[in-house]
């Protein structure tokens, strides 16, 4: 079976350990393309670091930082203390020795004119990720907040609002910057149109999913396949992170159904929630919805869940 997954960091990341172990007792045709998020990505010390792709790369491979989610395991900060000492900034993003090279080698490919989808490769042939990871796009693309400060309106880095100010800076809107002129990455439109199930993993609907379909063309190829997410949201609240002060920001409310309602009856053909908001089943018209636990506690509970998108869309073919 072919499995197409759009996925952002962690919630993508945690849901694809289970997708590969759930896929792994089938059988040995079975094959998962991940498209990524790079509207998180970021230039740092003439670095460009690609949060999302990372994470989803060193979780699948096993180099993980696997308590804070992002970052390397075992990781020093000799480099960071050294750039510190000159005053280098920002210093409000932490990057590990470890990370740091990961970095370096991407800049140094992209600089000689390589393409981000060839140098993700490059960097998944060291981690053996088990997916083929393959970025949105190979274009810039930046997603911006828009906040007002006491000056006045003003627009910011994702990564500045996010981790700086811990999205507590009231956001009323994002901006995809470059999407519009952004093409998909090789390979983006033939794996969907390949794919026999697409999944829509429990990561961030605004700033993850949200920046991979604002890339032209990506929705629309989406539109005749089977689509099934996993909500993000449990309860009115998402499990981990701030995605409510994303959700807020672009008018939708924080729950199961309304992230459910947002993606549209066009694009979503099923939708898990959690149990306990067993309560929304009737209240997303057009979109099939079955509610079990949605907690990714380990691989196993999490390959069940993948187990029960993967169950919903054949329901659904
Ligand atoms: P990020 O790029 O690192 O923010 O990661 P993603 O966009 O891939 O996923 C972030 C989302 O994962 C958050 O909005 C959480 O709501 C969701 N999430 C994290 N852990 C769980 C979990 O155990 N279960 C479910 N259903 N969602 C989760
Ligand atoms: N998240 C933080 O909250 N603080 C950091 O300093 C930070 C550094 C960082 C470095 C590399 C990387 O791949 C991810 C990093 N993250 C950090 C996580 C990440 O930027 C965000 O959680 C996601 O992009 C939000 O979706
Ligand atoms: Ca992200």
């Amino acid at each position: 079976m072919r499995t197409v997954v759009l996925a952002g960091g962690i919630g993508g990341a945690r849901f694809l350990e289970g997708l590969r172990a759930a896929m792994a007792t089938g059988t040995t045709r079975d094959q998962i393309t991940v498209i990524g998020n790079t509207g998180d990505d970021i230039t740092l010390f003439g670095l460009r670091v690609c949060p999302d792709l990372d994470t989803v790369m060193y979780t699948l491979g096993g180099g993980i930082n696997t308590e804070q989610g992002w970052g390397r395991a075992a990781e020093t900060f000799t480099v960071r203390e050294e750039l510190a000492a000159y005053g280098a900034q920002p210093q409000w993003f932490t990057l590990g020795d470890r990370d740091f090279a990961t970095h370096i080698v991407r800049t140094r490919m992209l600089a000689e004119g390589t393409p981000l989808s060839t140098v993700t490769a490059h960097l998944c042939a060291r981690w053996q990720p088990g997916v083929e990871l393959i970025p949105m796009t190979d274009d810039p693309v930046e997603t911006h907040v828009r906040v007002s400060a006491d000056t006045g309106p003003r627009e910011l880095h994702f990564q500045e609002w996010w981790v700086r100010h811990g999205a507590r800076l009231t956001a009323h809107g994002f901006r995809s910057v470059g999407a519009d002129e952004a093409r998909p990455a090789p390979g983006v439109l033939a794996a969907i149109e390949a794919a026999d199930v697409i999944l829509l993993p429990p990561s961030n609907p605004v700033v993850s999913i949200g920046s991979i379909l604002s890339v032209p063309g990506i929705r629309s190829a989406l539109l005749p396949k089977t689509v099934v997410g996993v909500s993000p949201i449990i309860g009115n609240a998402p499990v981990r992170g701030m995605a409510d002060a994303c959700l807020r920001a672009i008018g939708v409310e924080t729950s199961a159904a309304a992230v459910a309602r947002h993606y549209g009856p066009d694009l979503l053909d099923g939708w898990l929630v959690d149990d306990s908001d067993r309560g929304v089943l009737d209240t997303v018209p057009g979109t099939t919805v079955r509610a079990r636990p949605l907690y990714m506690h380990d691989t196993s509970t999490t390959a069940e869940i993948a187990q029960a998108a993967l169950d919903l869309a054949w329901d659904l073919q």
